[in-house]
């Protein structure tokens, strides 16, 4: 048979994180395996978005999660997964799910030196129209001696050691960086491994795309529409710039690191700190903006230098391109006289 289509030195993220964790003097390994344990949660939420339809997992759950949606059966497949396998790692001690409204301990026999804080299904409002939707994670080292405490959650997103993003799109990618770049990795379904397709990967400095839900400019600050009509009727004669907004913020996110442009979930006056979760939307995603070079804030201040005060706080998000940010940054500035 051709054996042509196989890679026989192929770069899988596995090999990829053991790589990268065999570099680090004194490290034990720790890191690596909650990392590719974590993979392992993604490749079979992959597997069910996949295949949600066919097995009636998608419908509600009947429960609400502590943001009062409502609960999706592939929320809560997806939530498990990602505790049982994170807890089979013996990496973490404390993590933080969108799903659930306390911290998760880890069974004391089981206890690492990490916290995961993540968003096992974002987006989860669009399953039902088959819309792109993710996974996203944060890893902090705990801080706490002793029993863990909430205290290890409420880290501020510049202490991560690795975040990253699953998008289950027309194909599965994951967005990964331990701190020295960001990597895109692709699913090959036949061998159940993700693929390395895009190295140490880099936004636009300026892009041609904004994206926001219009449907609340009733609400934004003038700054925000100020900004959006600038985009629109450009008074320097250049091109307006596109329109680009799935609602599902890991899909929104991949095209603006891949084409470049911003992306804004600002404040508005019927949720005046925005809708995204700090600790596990917003962070690891400034994280990974960053690494790629772009610029992620409040509108006044950087993501990852906010001091969390509560588990499921929420932020006001602007990111992308460099240009792009700094010029919302320059309305924001004149308003702000
Ligand atoms: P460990 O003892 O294996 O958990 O690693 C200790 C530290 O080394 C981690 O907190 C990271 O800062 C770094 N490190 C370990 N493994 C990796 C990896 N696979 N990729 C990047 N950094 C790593
Ligand atoms: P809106 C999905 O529910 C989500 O949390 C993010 O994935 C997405 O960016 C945002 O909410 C969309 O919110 O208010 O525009 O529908």
């Amino acid at each position: 048979s051709d054996q042509s289509v196989f890679d026989v030195d192929v770069w899988t993220l596995t090999r990829f994180v053991m790589e990268k964790g065999r570099k680090v003097k004194g490290a034990t390994g720790e890191l690596t395996q909650l990392i590719n344990s974590l993979l392992t949660a993604i490749k079979a939420i992959s597997s069910a978005v996949r295949k949600a339809g066919l097995n009636h997992l998608q419908g509600l759950a009947g429960q609400v999660n502590v943001t009062g949606d409502e609960q999706k059966k592939l929320d809560v497949l997806s939530n498990d997964l990602v505790i049982n396998m994170l807890h089979a790692s013996y990496g973490t001690c404390l993590m933080v799910s969108e799903e659930n409204e306390n911290v998760i301990y880890t069974p004391a026999e089981k206890r690492g030196k990490y916290i995961v804080c993540f968003d096992p299904l974002d987006g989860s409002s669009n399953i039902d129209c088959l819309a792109p939707i993710g996974t996203i994670f944060a890893i902090y080292k705990r801080v706490s001696d002793g029993e863990p405490t909430v205290k290890d959650a409420l880290q501020p997103g510049n202490q991560i050691v690795c975040a990253g993003y699953a998008l289950y799109g027309s194909a599965t990618v994951v967005a990964i960086s331990t701190g020295t770049g960001v990597d895109f990795f692709m699913l090959d379904p036949a061998i159940g491994e993700f693929i390395l397709t895009d190295r140490n990967v880099k936004i636009k400095k300026k892009g041609k795309i904004y994206s926001i839900n219009e449907g609340y400019a009733k609400y934004f600050e003038p700054a925000v529409n100020e900004y959006i009509k600038h985009k629109k009727y450009p008074e320097d004669g250049s091109a307006p710039y596109g329109a680009r907004y799935v609602g599902s913020m890991v899909s929104d996110i991949h095209r603006t690191i891949a084409y470049g442009g911003i992306f804004m979930y600002p404040a508005n006056e019927k949720s005046p700190k925005g809708k995204l979760r700090l600790l596990y939307e917003c962070n690891p995603i400034a994280f990974l903006i960053e690494q790629a070079g772009g610029i992620a804030t409040t509108g006044t201040q950087r993501v990852l230098d906010i001091i969390p005060e509560g588990l499921h706080q929420r932020a006001p998000f602007v990111a992308g391109s460099p240009d792009d940010v700094e010029e919302y940054l320059s309305f924001v500035k004149k308003h702000k006289k």
